[in-house]
């Protein structure tokens, strides 16, 4: 008797085990689901490396007052290259992960990746904004960030509310839906799903890099497909291979493809929850907006 419990027991961990992800974002793996995913192109050597004889834009800090959190927020700004004050630009805000914050995207040298776009004329002028997604008072990625869920939700008002005004106040910058454009990695991703399919009349253009688990359902996400084919200009999504957070995507994959919403996922190969795959995210991204 003892031994066939044991045998059990020891049966179960494995079993649990097993069911880990192996990227260690926490939980436990998804069941995978099964979708074609759309073609996967290499990124040109170099498209993330600094070129010194090409036109750099500016990256710069705002402030902002929130009636959301009743705090003062700040959000990283890239600026084009040559940029004119009495030129408008479209804008994409761009959303940081779990543990991040409004620097977070910096590691992934958004400045850089745009740069070298424009010298190779591959995608339309645009300010970048990345805020802080956290929208609470204390918005530090401190302590256990799996515990700000709800700021993250929260980050909806925010966004909406005060920081596209703040924006569309301080820049000379286009203010209809065809020239905004929402993404973002992980929960940010995530968001960008949420709050971009969610309000299709303020963004046309929307992508998820490896979105977490705070992407809604298919069905509340795109609740009338034939709204949502007439009125969103691009879903755009990519995820690693290696990431146990594919299922987020490849839910939404298939609900598009099953009812004719036009809807794009790449399969970073062997990619992980990582910048590899979110600079890949925005090289691509960045090239399909405002056209
Ligand atoms: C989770 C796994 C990952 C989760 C969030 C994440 C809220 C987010 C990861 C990131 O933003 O990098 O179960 O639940």
């Amino acid at each position: 008797m003892k031994k066939i419990l044991l045998t059990l027991v020891v049966l179960g961990c494995g079993f649990m085990l097993a069911q880990a992800q192996p990227g260690g974002m926490g939980g436990f793996q998804m069941p995978k689901i099964d979708v074609t995913f759309n073609p996967y192109v290499e990124a040109p050597a170099g498209f993330d490396q600094e070129r010194a004889n090409i036109p750099h834009g500016t990256l710069e800090t705002v402030e902002y007052f929130s009636t959301t959190t009743d705090t003062i927020r700040k959000a990283t700004v890239y600026l084009p290259p040559k940029f004119d004050a009495a030129k408008k630009y479209p804008v994409l805000y761009l959303l940081h992960g779990i543990g991040g914050d409004e620097r977070e995207w910096l590691q992934g040298v958004p400045n850089v990746i745009l740069d070298n776009l424009y010298a190779d004329g591959k995608a339309a002028e645009m300010i970048i904004v990345m805020p802080n997604g956290r929208a609470q008072k204390d918005d530090r990625p401190i302590g256990n960030v799996y515990a700000g869920s709800a700021a993250f939700a929260n980050f909806e008002h925010d966004l909406l509310d005060n920081l596209i005004p703040f924006i569309e106040g301080k820049y000379n910058v286009y203010a209809d839906k065809m020239h905004r454009a929402v993404a973002g990695l992980s929960m940010g991703g995530g968001q960008s799903l949420n709050f971009g399919l969610g309000h299709m009349d303020v963004f046309a253009f929307v992508g998820g890099f490896s979105s977490a688990p705070n992407t809604g359902m298919p069905e509340v996400l795109i609740p009338d497909v034939e709204k949502t084919k007439a009125e969103n200009k691009l879903l755009w999504m990519v995820c690693g291979s290696a990431d146990g957070l594919m299922y987020n995507s490849s839910r939404l994959k298939a609900f598009c493809d099953e009812h004719g919403v036009p809807c794009t996922l790449i399969e970073y190969p062997e990619g992980k929850h990582d910048f590899v795959v979110w600079k890949y995210g925005l090289y691509n991204f960045a090239q399909l907006i405002f056209k």
